[in-house]
Formats: structure tokens, C-alpha cells, sequence
């Protein structure tokens, strides 16, 4: 049956979540990377081949790379890109040495997602993860004190995030700071605000043009070693999908994504459809993306936002919120027909709750809530595909 390759992301040993839980949650792929490697050095293939070697003895694969991070200096073309270019290609070729061909990556500069609050209470108890404009203004004006920020917002914005701001106790002001300056996923190391500063102020020069034209040459770069190797890049998009902290984003839309596939033609050049991130703006067609972005889509992160008119969203239960899964799933399983090809899925994120609401695992990674997001999706994909069989 042409299904979709269950998989879940795994932050390796560290990660509560334990390979085991993965396959007894229905999976057959795991989602990685090596995140104890710094950004920008090259993964070797010694260090994959014992990553893999780990995952293989519990049973699984090791079906697609989250991420292979860009250094801040290719995003910027400055200072060691070049190197860094070169040891992305390494990088790659050994992954495709060890069999592992799928690899995500993104081009948000400095930070890669972002939330103001990781413990959202639902309805039900049971906790998400959420952005809200006020808040993140807040922390924008009074907490990184980032210059000319106000620079950026309407006095309305401004006057929420005020007395947003007013309203909170110290503690939760801490809580802020620490939620928005969370590290790269899979770090364990916080951003220091003035850290953030000094690189934010690396971008001052660079408009989303030159990060655009950044990323295509940056493809073009690559795309030659991935495609010798039958690879397949998979570009995550934005999160949340607009620009923040006065930040170029250029992978927010529908339109982002066909101008880097017009414009790097390759093959191995493909995108991530992560429905949650580009779901937090009402202007994103997702069924509509999958349909014309069909055979481009390499990689499927599955998820539902609730946004209102104000740009602040939660994330949803997965078959809730504005993203409608059924239409979701029902086109990939159409795509993964018509091409004749699985395509790795991973349900993205979960809430936390049940047993795991005493446990501290990575914020929306627990267990439980993943387990819950991939039964109700490979439920729902069965129905789908079953129904096409039948005519
Ligand atoms: C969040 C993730 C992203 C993603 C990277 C890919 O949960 O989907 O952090 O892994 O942006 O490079």
C-alpha cells in the first residue's frame, strides 16, 4: 500500500522519549539529526553510522535528517561561507554514504520557531504550545530591549504589549524571556539576550532580497552533491510564517516556495510541508499547496493551529483548529498515488498531558500527545486510502 512513512522525531539519547516508545507508537522511521555536532561542522561518518547504528537495533530506520543546520553565515553570505558551503556538502555525502537521503534544513535567520508560551491550557487541560503577539512584543520592547524595535509595530500593537507587559508578575516575566529565548531545537542551551542582539544586528544590512538570493545561491551550491546522490532537501518554513524581530523570513507562502523550486531547479531541491507553520496565516491554501506543490513535497510535518484575527494562534488538536486534516491527508495519500512514492510524515508536535504533564520532555515532543496526533492520522489516512480503493 502506497502509505505514508510513519515517523517520529527523536532527539536521541538524552530524549525521554525512547526509541522503543517510537515503534511501539506505530512508527517505522525515526527523525533526527545530530545535534551535538555545532553548527556548521561537518557530520561524519562515523558519528552517523553510530546514530544509525542505534536506531536500526531497536528496530527502525532512520528515515529523514531534521536538521542539517545552516550556519548564520550563509544565510548572511559572509564571512566562512564558503567553508561552511563546503562542509555542508560533506555533510551530505556522508549521510548518503550511510543510506540516509532525505534531509531537512531552514533559512530562518538567527532563531528557528518561536512561542510565547509553551503550557497553554486547552479546554480539556491537557497543554499546548502558543503565540501571541502581545506577549511576544512585550518581550521584544522590555525584555531583549532590541533597538528601534517600536519601529516595527503600530502604537495599537504597542499599547497591547504594554499593558500586556503591566500585567505580568516577575515570574512570568521570566517565563517569557526564557520561552523566547529557548536555543535551537534539540540544544540545551538558552539564547543570552545579548547574544541575540549582537546577531540580529548581523542582519541589519540584509533586506528578505538578499536572504532570498542568499538561499538560491545557497541551493546552487548544494543541489549539484545532493542530486549525484539521488538526495532530497526539504526546506522547513517559517515559524511562525511572517517576519519578527525585525527579521527577514522568506519561506512563509505559497509564493516563496514556487520561486525557490522556479528558480534552483534541481530535483533534489523540495520542500518540508509542515501544514502548522505555514497554517498560521489564513492566506496559506494548504490542501491547495500540496496539489500544486505535489511532487516537490519530500517531507510532511502534520498539524493544526487555531489563529484569530489578530495573528495569535495555539496549536490544535490535530484533527481540530483551522487546518482541515481530512482534505490534509486525503491529498497526500492522492499525491503519494498518482507518483507512485511514500512520503516521510511525521505528526508534529502534541500536547502535553496525561502522564507526561510531570514529565519535562521537549516542548511539544512528548509522548503521549504524538502518540494520540499519529493514531487519529494513520487512522484517518486508512479510511482515506481504503475508500480509494474502493472507487
Ligand atoms: C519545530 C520544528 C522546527 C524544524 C526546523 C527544521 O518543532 O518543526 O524546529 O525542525 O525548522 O529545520
Amino acid at each position: 500500500m502506497m502509505n505514508m512513512i510513519q515517523t517520529m522525531r527523536w532527539y536521541g539519547t538524552e530524549d525521554i522519549v525512547s526509541l522503543a516508545d517510537i515503534a511501539q507508537a506505530g512508527c517505522t522511521g525515526v527523525v533526527t539529526a545530530l545535534h551535538q555536532i555545532p553548527v556548521g561542522e561537518i557530520w561524519t561518518v562515523a558519528e552517523i553510522q553510530k546514530r544509525k547504528k542505534d536506531i536500526e537495533q531497536a528496530g527502525l530506520i532512520w528515515s529523514v535528517v531534521e536538521s542539517l543546520p545552516v550556519h548564520e553565515d550563509i544565510k548572511k553570505r559572509s564571512g566562512d561561507y564558503a567553508l561552511y558551503i563546503n562542509n555542508y556538502k560533506i555533510s551530505l555525502a556522508n549521510l548518503a554514504s550511510c543510506g540516509i537521503k532525505v534531509v531537512t534544513y531552514n533559512f530562518m535567520p538567527v532563531v528557528d520557531w518561536m512561542r510565547t508560551d509553551l503550557k497553554y491550557p486547552t479546554k480539556t487541560g491537557a497543554l499546548a504550545l502558543r503565540f501571541e503577539k502581545a506577549a511576544f512584543i512585550a518581550f521584544d520592547l522590555f525584555l531583549l530591549k532590541r533597538p528601534n524595535a517600536a519601529a516595527d509595530y503600530t502604537a495599537v500593537e504597542i499599547a497591547k504589549a504594554t499593558s500586556h507587559f503591566a500585567n505580568l508578575v516577575e515570574e512570568e516575566k521570566a517565563e517569557l524571556m526564557n520561552t523566547c529565548l529557548q536555543g535551537l531545537p534539540g540544544s540545551k542551551d538558552r539564547f543570552r539576550p545579548e547574544q541575540v542582539l549582537t546577531l540580529l544586528d548581523g542582519y541589519k544590512n540584509i533586506s528578505s532580497t538578499i536572504l532570498r538570493e542568499n538561499l538560491c545561491l545557497f541551493l546552487s551550491d548544494i543541489t549539484p552533491t545532493a542530486d549525484h546522490y539521488e538526495m532530497e532537501l526539504a526546506i522547513h518554513p517559517d515559524d511562525p510564517p511572517y517576519a519578527i524581530l525585525g527579521l527577514p523570513r522568506i519561506m512563509s507562502t505559497e509564493y516563496d516556495a514556487h520561486y525557490i523550486l522556479d528558480k534552483v531547479p534541481a530535483k533534489s531541491n523540495g520542500l518540508c510541508f509542515c501544514s502548522g507553520s505555514y497554517g498560521a496565516r489564513a492566506d496559506n491554501d494548504l490542501p491547495g499547496m500540496i496539489r500544486r506543490l505535489g511532487s516537490r513535497i519530500y517531507f510532511l510535518h502534520l498539524r493544526s493551529t487555531e489563529r484569530d484575527e489578530e495573528g495569535n494562534f495555539f496549536e490544535a488538536n490535530h484533527l481540530e483548529g483551522d487546518a482541515d486534516m481530512y482534505a490534509l491527508v486525503k491529498a497526500s495519500v492522492e499525491l503519494m498515488h498518482r507518483e507512485n512514492r511514500r512520503i516521510p510524515m511525521r505528526p508534529d508536535h502534541g500536547h502535553l498531558m496525561m502522564d507526561d504533564l510531570v514529565k519535562k520532555p521537549y516542548p511539544g515532543y512528548s509522548a503521549i500527545g504524538r502518540l494520540k496526533a499519529l493514531a487519529e492520522i494513520r487512522g484517518l489516512e486508512m479510511g482515506i486510502s481504503g475508500k480509494l480503493r474502493l472507487g
